[in-house]
């Protein structure tokens, strides 16, 4: 398949593409560098030395003959072309990874909530109405959040998006499908639930194929195309606001700063391992819905932890020392979390669970880049309201 891959330049773009062209498909990358420059603004950067996008396509195509093109476009402020683009090279699928992923940078401040809401809305939309304006046969693969349904599982399982109810009317109880209702806990959360409205209008109204991921955090570095040499390492992100709760919790047991555990630690959240990522996105390709069909909502996780439980589990494996802080983020002090995933485990899926020896594995990653790690920028302090900053301010 000739695939597009926007966001291709990311923590989860990047070893997608590179699983896909190992697979045989041609791989486009079309990304605008943003998360770069997203890098400049805080100050920080990848836990692991990343070359230019241009840099590592040229090592991958040294290493196994397969090319990559790079094509530097905004989904987002560049509709026209967009527009050609897709006109010109016709891919069988695009798969969309390219929007603001970071809960606490959508936080941040007004003008970052506006970029965020700007950017992924925009993006999503564009790419919509250019795969309809240009009459193209594309899969769309998305990848979405867990965020979206607001992580409480009210005692049973979290369907895959739908959910059956039943309605009082006048002639009694009728039966209905509707998408599982969002509650989104940050800005960021709240594109993707927005997101949700904008697949669900295309593919009723234009017959557009599309199948959403409901990704839970995806944790880990490598995979099995980014070993194969040291320039086509991945991105790691350990900030406050990119560094996702368990590669975060590694790496300060790497560099002995006490894991920061926000309030109690209770919440639940679901995960997955970026090895099993890749794969979930190469099942889902080989299963599009046909044209006329609802959007397929897929839960792409394999298992749920609480937050203080993971960063016990990383103590004991490190001697790291626990923190418990106030918590920047306005959610729940605890939640229980059940989640569905049969759809992929029916596809083949052989999940990576969470182990020592896997812990282990990105634990040496982080002290081997120890030094490259700028300990300042470890505190999340990207809060929610202004009475959680003053809170968080008094104890950092
Ligand atoms: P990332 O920030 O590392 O990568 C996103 C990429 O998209 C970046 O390279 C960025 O430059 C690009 N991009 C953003 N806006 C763009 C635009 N307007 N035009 C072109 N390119 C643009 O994020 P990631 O961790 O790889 O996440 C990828 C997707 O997966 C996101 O949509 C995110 O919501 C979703 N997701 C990620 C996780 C996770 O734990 N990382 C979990 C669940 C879902
Ligand atoms: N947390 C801590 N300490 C930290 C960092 C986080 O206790 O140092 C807590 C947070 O308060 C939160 C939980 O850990 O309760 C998860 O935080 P996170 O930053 O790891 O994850 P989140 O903000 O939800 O976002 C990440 C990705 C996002 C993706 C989402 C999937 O950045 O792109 O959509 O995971 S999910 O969480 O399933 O919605």
């Amino acid at each position: 398949m000739k695939i597009a891959v926007l966001g291709g330049d990311g923590f989860c773009g990047w070893p997608t593409s590179l699983h896909l062209s190992d697979a045989g498909h041609e791989v486009h990358i079309i990304d605008n560098l943003s998360r770069r420059w997203i890098d400049t603004e805080l100050g920080v950067q990848s836990l692991t030395p990343m070359d230019s996008i241009q840099e590592r396509c040229r090592i991958w195509k040294r290493e196994t003959g397969r090319s990559i093109r790079f094509h530097l476009l905004d989904l987002a402020g560049e509709y026209q072309r967009l527009k050609q683009w897709l006109e010109a090279e016709k891919p069988d699928a695009i798969i969309h990874f390219a929007e603001q992923r970071a809960a606490p940078y959508s936080m941040k401040s007004d003008r970052h909530k506006v970029y965020t809401v700007n950017n992924n809305v925009n993006a999503t939309h564009n790419l919509l109405t250019a795969m309809v304006e240009t009459g193209i046969d594309a899969h769309l693969v998305h990848l979405g959040t867990m965020g979206v349904y607001g992580y409480s599982s009210v005692g049973a399982p979290i369907p895959e998006g739908y959910l059956d109810v039943e309605i009082d009317t006048p002639d009694g109880k009728k039966g209905q499908e509707i998408l599982y209702p969002t509650r989104p806990g940050s800005v960021y959360h709240m594109t993707k639930s927005l997101d949700q409205i904008l697949f669900q209008f295309y593919a009723q109204n234009d017959g557009l194929r599309i199948t959403d991921l409901h990704q839970g955090i995806v944790w880990g570095t490598h995979t099995d195309q980014t070993r194969r040499d040291p320039q086509l390492i991945n991105r790691f992100d350990y900030d406050g606001d990119y560094g996702t709760v368990l590669n975060r919790f590694l790496i300060q047991a790497a560099i002995g700063y006490p894991l920061t555990v926000h309030g109690t630690g209770g919440q639940t959240r679901a995960f997955i391992h970026i090895q099993d990522s890749v794969r979930c996105i190469e099942l889902a390709l080989g299963d599009a819905p046909a044209a006329g069909e609802r959007v397929k909502i897929f839960n792409q996780m394999t298992e749920t932890h609480r937050v203080r439980d993971l960063a016990e589990m990383v103590a004991g494996l490190t001697g790291a020392k626990i923190a418990w802080l106030p918590n920047p983020r306005k959610e729940a002090a605890e939640n229980d979390l059940i989640v569905k995933n049969d759809q992929f485990m029916a596809l083949g899926l052989n999940p990576t669970t969470l182990e020592a020896g896997l812990l282990d594995e990105v634990v040496e990653v982080a002290r081997k880049f120890a030094h490259r790690i700028d300990r300042s920028r470890v505190p999340a302090v990207s809060a929610w309201t202004r009475e959680l900053a003053a809170e968080v301010e008094a104890d950092p």
